[in-house]
C-alpha cells in the first residue's frame, strides 16, 4: 500500500473480503485521496455505511466508522450530523442499500439538504446476497431474480436525488479515478446534501450473469461507455444511446437543514422560550 494512503486504513483488517476484480477498492482509494486532498482531520471525519459488499468499506477505513443496518446509513448519519454538526460525514452505500430498502431515507436526506456526502457504489446488483436485481439494474439485464432479464426500469439516481432536493450531484466510474477524487472533494465542499454515484464492476455476480467478460473488460467498458457532461454541452444535450454521463451533473443553492434548525431554536430562545 502506498505510504500516503496507509494512514487512512486499518491495515490489520486486510486482506479485504471483496472478490478479485471488484471495483470497490478503487472507490476507497479515490475517497481517501479526496479526504487527504481536502486536508480533513482524521479524528473529525466519520464514515457511515449500511449493509452489503460496498458497506464493508467502513471496516477497512481508520476513522470513526459506523457499519449500520441495511438501508439506514443515512438515518444514522443524520443523527451524527445533528448532534455534532462540525464533523465531516461520508456515507457509503451500495445501490440496493441506498435506493431499495434505503430509498425513503435517501429522498428525505436530499429533501432536507442535510450536509452529508453520500457515495453510492453502483455495481447494478445486490452483490453480497448473490446477485438479485436492484432498482439500479438496467432493463433487460440478468440477475438471479431476473434470469431472463429484468423487466423493470432502473432509477436514474442523479435525477432522483436532484428532484428530491439534493444540492450537489455527480457521477464517475472506477475507471475515472482522478475525476472521482475531484468530485468527492467538490461534493464535500458543498454545504448541503451531496451525492456521488460511482459505477463499479461486480465481475462475480453482475458481470458473470450478463457475460460482460473479465474484470479488465468491465473496466474498459466503463471507459468506452462514459461521456463527460462537458462534452455534451454545446450539443443538443442528449445522451447517446448506451452511454453513461459522468462529471458534475448538478449544483444548486438551498438552505441547509441543521443550520435552519439551529437558527429556528436560537430565534425561539431569543423570544424567551425554553
Ligand atoms: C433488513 C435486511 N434485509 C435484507 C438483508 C440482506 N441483504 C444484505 S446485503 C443486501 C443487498 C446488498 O446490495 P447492495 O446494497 O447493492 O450492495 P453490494 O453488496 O452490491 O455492494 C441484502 C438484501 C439484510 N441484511 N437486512
Amino acid at each position: 500500500m502506498l505510504p500516503e494512503v496507509e494512514q487512512y486504513f486499518r491495515i490489520e483488517k486486510l486482506p479485504h473480503m471483496w472478490c478479485p476484480g471488484c471495483g470497490n477498492g478503487i472507490v476507497l482509494h479515490s475517497l481517501v485521496n479526496a479526504i487527504s486532498g481536502l486536508g480533513l482531520n482524521q479524528d473529525k471525519t466519520v464514515i457511515v455505511s449500511g449493509i452489503g459488499c460496498a458497506s464493508r468499506a467502513a471496516g477497512y477505513l481508520d476513522f470513526d466508522t459506523l457499519h449500520t443496518t441495511h438501508g439506514r446509513a443515512l438515518a444514522f448519519a443524520t443523527g451524527i450530523k445533528f448532534s455534532r454538526p462540525e464533523l465531516n460525514v461520508f456515507v457509503l452505500m451500495g445501490d440496493g442499500d441506498c435506493t431499495a430498502i434505503g430509498g425513503n431515507h435517501l429522498i428525505h436526506a436530499a429533501r432536507r439538504n442535510i450536509n452529508l456526502t453520500a457515495i453510492v457504489f453502483n455495481n447494478h446488483i445486490y452483490g453480497m446476497t448473490g446477485g438479485q436485481y436492484s432498482p439500479m439494474t438496467p432493463s433487460k439485464k440478468r440477475a438471479t431474480t431476473a434470469v431472463f432479464g429484468s423487466v423493470e426500469r432502473a432509477f436514474n439516481l442523479p435525477e432522483l436525488v436532484k428532484g428530491a432536493g439534493a444540492t450537489y450531484v455527480a457521477r464517475a466510474t472506477t475507471y475515472h479515478t482522478a475525476l472521482l477524487t475531484n468530485l468527492i472533494m467538490e461534493a464535500h465542499k458543498n454545504k448541503g446534501f451531496s451525492l456521488v454515484e460511482v459505477i463499479t464492476a461486480c465481475p462475480t455476480a453482475y458481470g458473470r450473469y450478463n457475460k460482460l467478460g473479465s474484470p479488465a473488460e468491465m473496466l474498459k467498458a466503463q471507459r468506452e461507455n462514459a461521456v463527460n457532461i462537458k462534452d455534451l454541452r454545446g450539443s443538443n444535450g442528449e445522451v447517446p444511446e448506451g452511454k453513461v454521463v459522468i462529471g458534475e451533473l448538478y449544483r444548486a443553492e438551498a438552505p441547509e437543514y441543521i443550520e435552519e434548525y439551529l437558527a429556528a431554536v436560537k430565534a425561539l430562545q431569543e423570544k424567551g422560550g425554553k
